[in-house]
């Protein structure tokens, strides 16, 4: 039984639809016409009926497509198994014999022949061919080479030339770093110099100060140092003159009296006129000084200065006649008178007295004066 079409199939639905529509239709519209909203059911049966429509139409369509498509494919399918069979019944039918084989064969083996000849002639001329190309390759890279060559050549001579240029640029700059450090070191020379008589400048000054410094120390030294040797020296001679008397009948100075070679001195803290003085040593067992040497005259002026004492010396009784108050020869002691003394100043001037240096001189004997005393202890 044959199959019914999509055709048929189609009309059969669209019949029980129509049929199934109708009734409903007529309930719808009884419906509609009695709720009063006929016009919306309507509508929405319209569309309804385009959608069906519409689907059913492309089904047809996707089936004959497919149908076309399943007919070609099948004709094809044919076609390959006709030419098989064809083939088949060739291949069963004509099994070559012997001598066709051997003919077959011989044909083959001129085919390889031939095959064998035209490779060799390919090889030969792929030979060739490799040969050339090596040929061109080889002047190609000579080319190249030489090309190279020059190159290197112009790169040599541009570096040759840049290397030159360096070169005195670096001489050029080489000499003038080097006549900057030379102007540079003879400043610092220079400066060096200024500095080194500043220095020496400097030094010499200082030295010359230290050398007055010492100067002056060394004259002080000298002075404390004579003065303390006279000390000492009057101790000795007098410690000396004491051991020289041996058995003597010694005595040691008054209270007071300060001793020197064995003899005793009082300085005065008072003051009179020289016969005043004069009168008051006599009364203490004692004169007026009397100066015999020039150590006696140091230890009076050590011990004196720097007060002003009368002395044992006048002239008196003979204008220039001096004369020393223990009967000493004036004429044989060392004189020790200040410079322009004696002169005999003013009203005359008779009696002699240790001035503020220590030195000689004559003056009023009424003046009032410290005095010294001076009594022998042999
Ligand atoms: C000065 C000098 C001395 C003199 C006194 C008198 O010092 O002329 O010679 O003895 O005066 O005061
Ligand atoms: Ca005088």
């Amino acid at each position: 039984m044959p199959e019914p079409s999509g055709y048929e199939y189609f009309k059969d639905c669209s019949a029980v639809k129509e049929q199934r529509t109708e009734a409903e239709q007529k309930r719808d519209e009884e419906k509609a016409w009695s709720s009063g909203d006929w016009f919306g059911k309507r509508t929405w049966l319209l569309l309804f009926f385009g959608l069906v429509v519409l689907s059913t139409f492309f089904a047809i369509l996707s089936l004959i497509i497919v149908s076309v498509k399943v007919s070609g494919m099948y004709s094809e399918m044919k076609e390959l198994q006709d030419k098989l069979m064809l083939q088949d019944s060739q291949f069963k039918g004509n099994v070559p014999e012997e001598g066709q084989r051997n003919q077959m064969a011989g044909e083959l083996s001129k085919l390889k022949t031939l095959v064998f000849e035209e490779l060799q002639k390919t090889q030969g001329n792929m030979t060739d061919l490799n040969s050339k190309l090596k040929l061109e390759m080889f002047e190609e890279l000579q080319k190249t080479q030489s090309n190279m060559t020059d190159l290197n050549s112009k790169l040599k001579l541009e570096m040759f030339e840049e290397l030159q240029k360096t070169q005195s640029n670096m001489t050029d700059l080489n000499s003038k770093l080097k006549l900057e450090m030379f102007e540079e070191l003879q400043k610092t020379q220079s400066n060096m110099t200024d500095l080194n008589s500043k220095l020496k400048l400097e030094m010499f000054e200082e030295l010359q100060k230290t050398q007055s410094n010492m100067t002056d120390l060394n004259s002080k030294l000298k002075l404390e140092m004579s003065a303390e040797l006279q000390k000492m020296q009057g101790n000795m001679t007098n410690m000396i003159s004491k051991l020289k008397l041996g058995n003597c009948t010694c005595s040691e100075c008054p209270s007071g009296w300060i001793w020197f070679n064995l003899h005793c001195y009082y300085f005065t803290t008072n003051s009179g006129s020289w016969h005043f003085a004069k009168g008051q040593c006599n009364a203490m067992d004692s004169h007026l000084v009397v100066i015999n040497s020039a150590a006696e005259q140091s230890f009076i002026k050590r011990e004196g200065a720097p007060e002003r004492y009368w002395i044992g010396l006048s002239d008196s009784e003979t204008e220039k006649m001096w004369q020393w108050a223990d009967g000493s020869d004036y004429r044989s002691t060392p004189k020790f008178w200040a410079r322009g003394e004696p002169n005999n100043a003013g009203n005359g001037e008779d009696c002699a007295h240790i001035d503020k240096n220590g030195y000689w001189n004559d003056n009023g004997c009424d003046t009032r004066f410290r005095w010294i005393c001076e009594k022998s202890l042999a």
